[in-house]
């Protein structure tokens, strides 16, 4: 299907040129917070940004590949609308037939082999202004489970925090705590490798949701499916945990089982900052790269929401047409920072579908806080839309479901310590349908052949 560039962050850029959806700033640029405030201003905007000259160093670095779903759609050749279906096809072909990651003997990430294991050298940007430091927010580890063997992957903040060490971010019931977990009572360490510069096939076969990737499953397998053809890793020289043979940077690494370190703040995807606490420790052992690598990162706002929403909301689409008759779309929201808020399009056959619903979104995406369900007349990409549909058809009465002490995410802050109270709203008109409820709509017609004149406007004359 001519997606081989989706393997390659080199080729990704020829590919963005070639549709003009990259923007080159060229002038000399600082790494600490200056580099995330610039590509901040084309955030949400249709090109991707490249600083080609950071101050100190020689590799550019490339910001904004996950902004905007219509620059995701153009480089996948799928429009914006069909990228979640996109996905959960992928994902649902993955779980039948999964088409097995190859190991390559060499790769292009092993080109040079650092002498000095230094990390304070790579260009790591300071992303948000009170970050507690430079972090990795788009690399993908990849690692096996101590007991089976299985891979894994995932992507986790790691801070810079000196030459050879790092901190991490391991959310409750993450794959890597589990595997971490299994290492300890080993009396192990957990090895694991750090990829960094890779395209949206790996970022998003790494962000599958447990739900959809069990850990019994090597959810590499999902990035053969985007690519078209089995995925390339390449060995490490310390473990048994591979590095993918395109990335731009592979760092070998080792995730402590007995010790920790302090980590944070870092601006997280909720658009609060994370807070500064003990979390994991690592060591890096050795630093593979390019000859001429591309560091790559991620502003952490909308840029998450594209990538763990988007796969989030595919996946909870595949699971609400299994179960509630009617659902036809799914969206999260970028006002619910991409997977805490859901709103739900259903086609209602029965009085009582719509809530069953939301129970069945809650269920299947624990991270959800509030879930909406409407009309298939309401664009559920439209704020304004859906707010019309709760203040002309939710029953402020009825159709409000609270749910008290469950289990969400731990970063959202109305959620400590991992528990908070979610809602439903109900903004379905009642079934069977009254006519006081239908949507007034106008004639559709067209503009062709009209003859219009329209005036440029002016200031006032005063
Ligand atoms: C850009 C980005 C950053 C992320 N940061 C973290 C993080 O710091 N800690 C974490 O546990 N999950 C983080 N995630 C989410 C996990 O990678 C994601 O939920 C993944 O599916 C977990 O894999 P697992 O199911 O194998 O545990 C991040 C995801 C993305 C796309
Ligand atoms: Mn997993």
């Amino acid at each position: 299907m001519g997606l081989e560039h989706l393997k390659d962050i080199g080729a990704i850029i020829d590919d963005l040129d070639a549709m003009g959806r990259l923007v080159r700033i060229k002038s000399e640029v600082d790494i600490n917070l200056d580099l995330a405030g610039i590509a901040a201003e084309f955030e949400r905007g249709p090109r991707a940004v490249l600083f080609e000259n950071v101050k100190g160093q020689d590799a550019p670095v490339l910001i904004g590949l996950y902004w905007s779903r219509e620059l995701l759609g153009a480089l996948m050749r799928t429009p914006e609308r069909k990228l979640p279906a996109l996905v959960s096809k992928h994902i649902q072909k993955w779980q039948i037939d999964p088409v097995a990651p190859v190991v390559l003997d060499d790769g292009p990430v092993r080109e040079v082999t650092e002498k000095d294991v230094d990390v304070t050298t790579l260009p790591v940007p300071v992303h948000a202004t009170k970050d507690g430091g430079a972090y990795f927010d788009a690399a993908m580890v990849i690692t096996r489970d101590p007991d089976t063997g299985v891979r894994n992957a995932s992507i986790q903040r790691f801070q810079v925090i000196d030459k050879d060490t790092l901190a991490v971010n391991i959310d409750s019931g993450r794959h890597l705590e589990l595997y971490l977990a299994k290492a300890r009572a080993k009396g192990e360490h957990l090895a694991f490798t750090l990829n960094v510069g890779i395209g949206p096939g790996f970022h998003f076969a790494s962000s599958a949701p447990a739900e959809a990737a069990p850990p019994e499953k090597d959810e590499l397998g999902i990035a053969s499916e985007f690519h078209g053809e089995p995925v390339e890793l390449v060995a490490s020289d310390l473990s048994d945990s591979e590095m993918v043979a395109h990335a731009m940077y592979g760092l070998e690494c080792e995730l402590l089982s007995d010790e920790e370190h302090m980590e944070g703040p870092f601006a997280e995807v909720t658009g609060c900052y994370a807070a500064h606490a003990l979390r994991g420790k690592v060591k890096v052992k050795r630093i593979h790269r390019r000859k001429k690598p591309i560091m790559q990162t991620i502003l952490p706002g909308t840029e998450v929401h594209n990538s763990v929403g988007l796969l989030g909301e595919a996946n909870v689409l595949n699971l609400l047409k299994l179960q509630v008759p009617g659902v036809k779309d799914v969206f999260f929201t970028h006002g619910g920072c991409g997977f805490y808020g859901a709103v739900v399009q259903i086609t209602q056959t029965r009085a009582g579908w719509a809530k069953q619903a939301i129970l069945a979104a809650f269920a299947a995406f624990p991270p959800l806080k509030s879930v909406t369900v409407v009309d298939d007349d309401v664009n559920i990409y439209d704020p304004t839309d859906v707010e019309w549909a709760m203040t002309t058809r939710m029953d402020a009465d009825k159709g409000i479901m609270i749910f008290r002490d469950i289990f969400g995410h731990g970063l959202n802050p109305s959620f400590p310590n991992y528990l908070g109270n979610k809602v439903g709203y109900d903004a379905t008109q009642p079934f069977p349908h009254r006519p006081e409820f239908e949507r007034a709509t106008m004639k559709k017609m067209s503009l062709d052949g009209l003859e219009i004149v329209t005036p440029d406007i002016g200031a006032p004359k005063d």
